[in-house]
């Protein structure tokens, strides 16, 4: 039987022993995005299980090419994460599926609980039968995310991020998106919910702690500029592969 994502990602972890989630944000100002996002999976395979593309790859470059990006990584034994943070009506929500996992070829999608349980678990559905798989936003990496996902829900009387936590789990996504600059919150979901592989990003360039991270629960972290914008990214995807094995065997 064919593998979920949560499956290969791990197993794609275990091989390269590393966690490391390789957000290929190349910057703006690249002349040939396409050709550094090559040369940065060329130099980074060994220390990393999959690579994340966005909106620095997405809208740069072709369909076809970001298909060819995809090959790329597969052949060097990663999982693809397309994030554009699906966050819309169910029919547009599938039609994106159809090109992100069926005609680009990635693994997986990131959507935004925002949207609800039946839409949420339609997603999943649908990026199943596809052979993607989904991961959700819980509590983002950044300062101003407390003014969404931490807000108080008083008809529910929970914060939104445990109404997301729930439709995530319900929905059953592969595993949800919790900032790394948020390690009670990764405490917390890890301790309720050790079933769930958290994904951090936020550690380097916005100030999340990654020893924490990894001790409080994080099952991968996503790093960009830390690696991507590197003098030597092979080596500083080492590097955090590194550290992330010497908190794991010391836990
Ligand atoms: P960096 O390590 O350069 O800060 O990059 C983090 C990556 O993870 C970016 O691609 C960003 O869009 C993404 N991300 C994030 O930083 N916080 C979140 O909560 C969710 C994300 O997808």
């Amino acid at each position: 039987m064919t593998r979920l994502f949560r499956e290969r990602i791990s197993l794609a972890a275990a091989q390269k022993k590393s966690s490391v989630i390789l957000a290929l944000d190349v910057p703006p100002s690249a002349a040939d995005p396409l050709k550094l996002a090559e040369e940065m999976i060329s130099a980074v395979h060994e220390n990393i299980c999959a690579i994340k593309i966005n909106f620095h790859l997405m809208l740069p470059l072709s369909g076809s090419e970001v298909a060819h990006v995809n090959r790329l990584a597969h052949s060097h034994g990663l999982q693809t994460i397309a994030d554009i943070k699906l966050n819309d009506i169910e029919n547009t929500n599938d039609v994106a599926v159809d090109h992100l996992a069926g005609r680009m070829g990635f693994d997986a999608v990131i959507a935004n609980p925002f949207i609800g349980q039946a839409a949420l678990a339609s997603l999943v559905r649908k990026a199943r039968s596809t052979g993607a798989g989904v991961i959700a936003l819980v509590y983002m990496s950044n300062p101003g995310a407390a003014e969404g996902f931490g807000l108080a829900v008083a008809s529910r009387k929970k914060k939104l991020y445990r109404i997301f936590l729930e439709r995530a789990s319900r929905a059953d996504a592969d595993g949800v998106v919790v900032g790394a600059t948020r390690p009670a919150i990764i405490k917390e979901i890890a301790r309720e919910s050790p079933e769930i592989k958290i994904y951090s990003p936020g550690v380097g360039s916005q100030g999340g702690d990654l020893e924490r991270a990894i001790r409080n629960g994080s099952s991968y972290l996503i790093v960009g500029r830390s690696i991507v914008e590197a003098k030597d990214p092979a080596r500083a995807a080492r590097e955090i592969k590194e550290r992330i094995l010497q908190v794991r065997l010391k836990k």
